[in-house]
């Protein structure tokens, strides 16, 4: 075992598509945030699932129908494990944005009126924050926001202000996808419950890094999505207490989510059922369960070790780049997203020139157009790392930065 508790230079070759040439150059992927890799598992189970189970769920009295309602179901129950979430409260939904929008549409804009204030943060995502303002147009409700301090943090002082009435739901982000700030969470759901607050949290960059126990957390809502923890994409994760999810209505309706239907009305099925209207994607959800089992075999505890080691040996190497700023915190509350700029290039330029060289990050705002004005830019180049990064592959990206630099010099 490595320094960096996991065997990055091995779990790399799990990763088929890391073996990519790009523009003649091994691939260096740092774009782990926007969507991370699949490692060979998580193919294969995608691949025999349509080979050998491929039937609708929830229905068939046949054979295939069995094996692919036992698979879907055998999901749930390991994604539940995953974050120690009673199965009943794990919904299926496409993404973290679609969980954030049941929460909204179902829990909030069911109870909240002009008397009340949702709260959330400057550094959410757009999936966090546009569906609030949607609630507050719907609703007639108040809308704030937790300031973010110059060190890329949650502003706390504020937030205690903030979780008071009439504040009746805080919805936040466990990591930052810019900054790569963890948010004490736990803390800010004790004090939201502290006045009857109920607490959606978006962990979109929590669940893939680090373990995360929902018991413990005890957030009421808790989102996250498949595509970025070595899953497909098209499947996500809503985990609701199963109590507040009985008593919301269902967020879209159709088939597969009742009980009974007259013409005149309908009544629901059990949760999560009740959540999961139409044909799911049964064989997302055959690659999550074999993504959830990968990342368990690795072990939540090295996926974390690994990802704060290699964070910090990037950090401590681009704090010596010459014009370099680098926006987030260091230490222990950082997660390996990193955000810069090079003083006189533009963060797409930085990007392009990065791709000739095989590396592969985002630039651009995030989706966080209001953190960027909170940060006084128009945007930033991302690095963001995970468990198949390496050393090495830190070491190219600081060359290829070497030659942007020298690029934009002439
Ligand atoms: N919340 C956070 C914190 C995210 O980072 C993202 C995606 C989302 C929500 C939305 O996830 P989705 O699966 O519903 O799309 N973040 C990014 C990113 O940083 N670059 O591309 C997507």
């Amino acid at each position: 075992m490595s320094a960096l508790a996991l065997d990055a230079e091995r779990v790399r070759l799990d990763f088929p598509i890391l073996a990519e040439r790009v523009n003649g150059h091994r691939l260096v992927y740092l774009d782990s945030a926007a969507s991370s890799q699949k490692p060979e598992v998580v193919i294969e189970a995608v691949s025999d699932y349509y080979r050998h189970a491929n039937a609708n769920v929830h229905r068939g009295v046949h054979a295939l129908g069995e094996r692919a309602t036992e698979l879907f179901e055998s999901a749930r129950t390991a994604v539940a494990g995953l974050v120690s979430a009673d199965p009943r409260g794990v919904v299926f939904v496409r993404n973290t944005t679609e969980g954030i929008n049941l929460v909204a549409q179902a829990f909030a804009r069911e109870r909240l009126g002009p008397a009340d204030r949702i709260v959330c943060s400057e550094m959410e995502h757009h999936s966090n924050l546009v569906p609030w303002q949607r609630v507050r147009d719907q609703t007639g409700c108040q809308l704030a926001y937790i300031p973010v301090t110059p060190a890329g943090e949650l502003d706390l002082e504020a937030a205690e202000a903030l979780l008071r009435p009439p504040t009746r739901l805080l919805s936040v982000a466990h990591v930052s996808n810019v900054l790569g700030t963890i948010n004490p969470v736990r803390e800010l759901v004790r004090m939201a419950h502290r006045e009857g607050i109920t607490v959606c949290v978006d962990g979109a960059q929590a669940v893939p890094h680090m373990p995360v126990d929902l018991g413990e957390l005890d957030a009421d809502f808790y989102a996250f999505s498949g595509h970025k923890m070595c899953g497909p994409t098209g499947i996500g994760v809503l985990v609701g207490r199963p109590q507040l999810l009985e008593e919301m209505p269902p967020f879209l309706t159709g088939g597969s989510m009742i009980s009974v239907v007259t013409l005149e009305r309908t009544t629901w099925d059990e949760i999560p059922h009740k959540f999961e209207a139409g044909t799911p994607d049964i064989g997302g959800a055959a690659g999550l369960r074999a993504a959830v089992s990968y990342l368990e075999s690795t072990g939540m505890e090295a996926v974390q070790g690994h990802g704060a080691a290699l964070s910090d040996y990037a950090i401590e190497a681009l704090s010596e780049v010459p014009g370099l700023t680098r926006y987030g915190p260091s230490g222990a509350n950082q997660l390996g997203i990193l955000s810069f700029n090079l003083s006189g290039v533009h963060p797409h330029d930085v990007g392009t020139v990065l791709d000739r060289y095989g590396v592969a990050v985002r630039a651009g705002h995030h989706c966080c157009q209001p953190l960027m004005r909170r940060l006084g830019v128009a945007a930033t180049a991302r690095a963001s790392l995970y468990l198949y990064n390496t050393r090495e592959d830190v070491d190219t990206l600081l060359e290829a930065i070497g030659e942007v630099r020298r690029i934009f010099s002439d």
